[in-house]
């Protein structure tokens, strides 16, 4: 019976479904107050859930992996959903709030990291910064001076959705005297950067252009082959927010074709498989999803998700909920 159960520090513990990969940064200080299910570790994920299904108070997601629809709708006294991340496309947050379980996610604390990334990369590609590390390592210094890069001074930068961390991007790339200009779907109000009306536009208008919306079914593919081309042969596409924003089979083919001329990449689509095509070309920058990955963001979403379970489980408002989704 649930009110049986201990936690590793003796108390009577909640139980928890574990479903996406956490860092013991989390989970080792979960433990004394709570029971955790590993799911995606399970050998029988079903036989996981005929036992501990009917006890399972609280969900554990993370930005890539979070519960489906039936995952939420087979937990009868599932309360609540954290996940360790800004983005919850992951998770059908739909399905969620309309059973009423709370989704919380992190938001805010991983802001100057994840802008940290994105300006580094916007650096890294136009003045090819990896692509020359390589080139000495290659021992390929002694033979001769590496080609030219690009300045980015001067150049306009276009991001697509002006949230957080779009705006922390911004402020950085302002000070790197880059002009700024944006498309969002939301309303922005009154702000110093250019407004266009549609990502091509934008697209269109940039030297750079840097993918920092929301991901989910509704911004699936929007920068497709036409956006590309419109950002042109002297262009860089720029990701820190999600793979799937950007179709990929398209992308490659901008950047074997010269239709573009580089991009930084912290988030594919299909992650952790990288398409062996990417892997190959020189022009882009590609690191494994690692934008809020430090000792310090990696503690305060840890932190975020430990205090939005423990508000829930004593019956106090969460800090961090996730807004209602239509
Ligand atoms: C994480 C993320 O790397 O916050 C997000 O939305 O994608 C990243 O910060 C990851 O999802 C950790 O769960």
């Amino acid at each position: 019976m649930a009110d049986t159960k201990r936690g590793a520090g003796g108390r009577l513990a909640i139980e928890l479904l574990q479903v996406a990969p956490l860092a013991p940064i989390l989970l080792d200080r979960l433990k004394p107050d709570y029971i955790i299910h590993d799911y995606l570790a399970a050998k029988d994920p079903d036989a996981l859930l005929s036992d501990v299904g009917p006890r399972v108070r609280g969900i554990l997601a993370g930005g890539m992996k979070g519960p489906n629809a039936n995952l939420i709708n087979s937990l009868p006294k599932l309360e609540i959903i954290a996940s360790m991340s800004v983005g919850y496309d992951a998770t059908d947050v739909v399905a969620a709030q309309a059973r009423g379980v709370i989704v919380t996610h992190t938001p805010e604390v991983l802001t100057g990291d994840v802008a940290d990334l994105a300006m580094a990369f916007i650096l890294m590609a136009p003045r090819r910064i990896a692509e020359s590390e390589r080139y000495l390592r290659a021992g390929k210094w002694t033979s001769g001076r590496m080609g030219l890069g690009t300045t980015v001074r001067g150049k306009r930068l276009g991001i697509l959705g002006l949230g957080r961390i779009g705006k922390a991007v911004a402020r950085r790339a302002e000070v790197f005297g880059l002009n700024i200009a944006y498309f969002d779907v939301k309303p922005m109000g009154d702000l110093t950067y250019r407004a266009y009306p549609t990502l091509l536009d934008l697209a269109a208008a940039s030297d750079i252009l840097l993918v920092a919306c929301e991901g989910g079914a509704q911004s699936r593919g929007i920068v497709d082959a036409g956006v590309l081309a419109a950002l042109g042969p002297e262009g860089y596409l720029i990701n820190t927010a999600r793979g799937p924003i950007v179709d990929q089979p398209a992308l490659i083919r901008a950047l074997e074709t010269g239709a573009i001329a580089g991009a930084a990449l912290d988030v594919l689509d299909g992650e952790p498989q990288v398409p062996a095509a990417l892997m190959a070309m020189e022009n882009v920058v590609l690191t494994p999803h690692i934008a809020s990955s430090t000792v310090e963001t990696r503690r305060a979403m840890a932190d975020l998700v430990i205090d939005n379970l423990a508000a829930h489980f004593a019956g106090k408002p969460v800090l961090t909920p996730v807004p209602p989704q239509a």
